[in-house]
């Protein structure tokens, strides 16, 4: 697969210069690994999967969980930080839910949100989210006994290591 980053607009339609059989082909196959997430001790209704697609270069990331923890209002956030942490496993240890999933997955020591491991904020909508999205940060055979966190606030996008992003409230282990 080979993505460019282009896209026209005519006649009140934008087309995207993806190769889209290329794209439509890779997601329609299984995936080159995945992760069952559960929720947490505090939030045991949430449930999804992460599932990632080795491109030629890059990856294709989809994400579906439901039963997130939203907050009802038309002002309500309902955003959530989601990342692939360097640990393996979802094991919590004292107090904190899942803390043996660790940091950011960061093989470059960079600063966040320059982790290979910082993915795009989840947007939830009742409860339910969807997301899929191109990434180079890593290849799928670099993750693969690694977690993927939820957590329970946005990712600020600023504050290192970790983007302010409050309590881990769901995880799973990434699988071939
Ligand atoms: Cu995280
Ligand atoms: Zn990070």
């Amino acid at each position: 697969m080979k993505p460019r980053f282009i896209h026209s607009y005519s006649d009140d339609v934008v087309t995207f210069d993806f190769d889209k059989n290329d794209i439509l082909s890779l997601i329609s196959g299984k995936p080159s690994a995945y992760a069952v997430l559960k929720g947490g001790d505090n939030y045991p209704e949430i449930e999804g999967v992460v599932a990632f697609y080795q491109g030629f270069n890059e990856v294709i990331v989809a994400v579906e969980v439901k039963n997130l923890p939203d907050t009802q209002g038309q002002c309500a956030v309902n955003k959530y930080a989601i990342h692939i942490h360097n640990g393996g496993s979802c094991r919590d240890n004292s107090d904190i839910p899942f803390e043996s999933a660790g940091g950011h997955y960061n093989p470059n020591d960079c600063r966040h949100p320059a982790h290979a491991g910082d993915l795009p904020t989840l947007i939830s909508n009742n409860g339910n989210a969807f997301m899929a999205f191109l990434t180079n940060r890593f290849n799928v055979k670099d993750i693969i006994g690694k977690t993927v966190i939820i957590h329970k606030n946005f990712d600020d996008m600023m504050t290192d290591p970790d983007g302010n992003s409050g309590e881990r409230i769901a995880c799973g282990v990434i699988v071939k």
